[in-house]
């Protein structure tokens, strides 16, 4: 029968296009994970004071958690998650930090509540690093004197970095 046989590649593209929409449907329905600060995966060089997230849709002003902890697994936020008010949109949540977070690495997790009547979880981390080491301590006064081979060394170790991604660069296109 041919026309079986030309119904079969026509069910394979509707079973694609009905995934496709579903899935669509579905990113545009739930409120995901758009940005946050810190950054997820990212690392800052300061202690954070807090979390912020903002999510792809309106959230409820209930039912909504941060979650941080440090590398140990402690609570390090103190469990105020809220709508950020500056955000007349309300998708974006705030939790305060325990003040002078020490360097290591922390974890977020979050659960959200949209105005649609879903939940969403989701996970990320991030790194304080103050790079709290005497070399990294800012530079005396009388420092300006050695700004010029300071300048030098920027300026050959940026040379050095473009050189080495030209080749880089030359050796994968030969
Ligand atoms: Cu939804």
């Amino acid at each position: 029968m041919p026309s079986l046989l030309r119904l079969k590649p026509m069910i394979a593209v509707l079973t694609l296009l009905t995934l496709i929409f579903i899935s669509a449907s579905r990113a545009l329905a739930h409120a995901d994970y758009v940005s946050s600060e810190p950054p997820a995966n990212g690392t800052v060089t300061s202690a954070p004071e807090r979390v912020v997230i903002v999510f792809s849709q309106e959230l409820k002003p209930e039912g909504n958690t941060i979650r941080v902890t440090d590398a140990r697994g402690n609570q390090v936020d103190r469990g105020d998650t809220a709508l950020d008010r500056n955000d007349p949109n309300r998708k974006t949540l705030i939790v305060s930090l325990n003040p002078g977070l020490s360097d290591g690495v922390y974890t977020v997790n979050w659960k959200n509540a949209s105005t649609d009547g879903h939940s969403e979880t989701g996970r990320f981390r991030f790194t304080i690093n103050t790079g709290a080491t005497p070399a990294a301590a800012p530079l005396p006064a009388t420092s300006g004197e050695e700004a010029p081979w300071q300048t030098l060394l920027a300026v050959g170790a940026g040379a050095l970095l473009i050189g080495w991604g030209l080749r880089r660069r030359v050796m994968r296109q030969s």
